[in-house]
């Protein structure tokens, strides 16, 4: 499978890693922005290294209550980042935003794919995102960040779930979006809890099956601190049992933070479904 980005073509036809870089200010340093934005493109060009192959840059938190930003701030964040890591790599680079205005600029800043939380629902955003011909990440997500895990509800999940992605897949191949150009991410922890996460997760063959590649971030999230009952720096072994599970159901994409040990992850699942899994074999 291969992913039309801006003006890179993605080969999928492995599953590849996505490392997450945050362009958030950092608490620790009053250096400013130029300081910053090195530190994140030093730690992106550190997880390309490590085998990262697409890098989603980030300026708004999308972590259950979190504030937003304003648009000014949010792209004095993440341009620069762009930028500079552009200049540095040739890797695709994501853009995670809900803002059509920040869409645009980071493609033009040299971003390849836009991922959107949101799945392009703000007004003019899927003009946006096939103005700028980058690859569109459509997320399933109920609620609003701000409340989404107060008293999330489905029919079935996994039917929910799958039916918003259908119908957000038509509103942008409807407006000119190439059905090369999009990913589908269930959105694991947007307005579930942990058993809808579950729930989901066990039936992800059907979101691959629904032909498009499959985005899994489960990277640190709740759903596997709910299990081991750890803090988020002590959830990595959880997230690599996770990882190599969507692998094993067809995910074309894993979004992580901890990207040497995913690589490792990935490689050893898909070595071992060349011997057993048809769908292995033919991706
Ligand atoms: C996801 C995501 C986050 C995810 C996609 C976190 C921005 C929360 N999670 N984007 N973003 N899929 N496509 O814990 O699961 O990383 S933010």
């Amino acid at each position: 499978m291969k992913l039309k980005c801006a003006t890179r073509a993605l080969d999928l036809s492995s599953c590849k890693v996505m490392g997450i870089i945050n362009a958030t200010p950092d608490s620790f340093s009053d250096g400013g922005r130029n300081l910053s934005t090195a530190k994140a493109v030093q730690s992106a060009l550190q997880m390309i290294e490590q085998g990262a192959e697409i890098i989603d840059i980030g300026g708004e938190s999308s972590r259950p209550g979190a504030e937003s930003v304003t648009l000014e701030d949010e792209l004095s964040r993440v341009i620069p980042v762009i930028k500079l890591l552009r200049s540095k790599s040739n890797i695709p680079i994501s853009i995670d935003t809900v803002k059509p205005e920040v869409m645009r600029a980071a493609v033009a800043a040299g971003a390849d794919i836009i991922n959107d939380i949101s799945a392009l629902s703000a007004p003019g955003a899927i003009e946006v995102a096939k103005e700028s011909g980058a690859a569109v990440c459509l997320m399933h997500m109920q609620g609003k960040p701000q409340t989404m895990q107060e008293n999330p509800e489905y029919g079935d999940v996994v039917i929910d779930v799958a039916e918003y992605l259908k119908q957000r897949i038509e509103n942008c191949v409807k407006a000119g979006i190439g059905t090369d150009q999009i990913i589908l991410d269930p959105g694991f922890g947007f307005g579930k809890t942990t058993e809808h996460n579950y729930k989901l997760f066990a039936k992800l063959d059907s979101i691959v099956d629904m032909g498009y590649p499959v985005l899994v971030g489960v990277s640190r999230k709740s759903m596997i601190g709910n299990i081991i009952d750890k803090p988020v720096e002590q959830r990595l072994a959880g997230g690599l049992a996770l990882a190599a599970n969507a692998v094993k159901f067809g995910a074309a994409i894993i979004r992580t933070h901890d990207v040497a040990e995913t690589c490792d992850a990935c490689k050893v699942t898909m070595e071992l479904m060349k011997y057993y899994d048809q769908r292995g074999q033919s991706r």
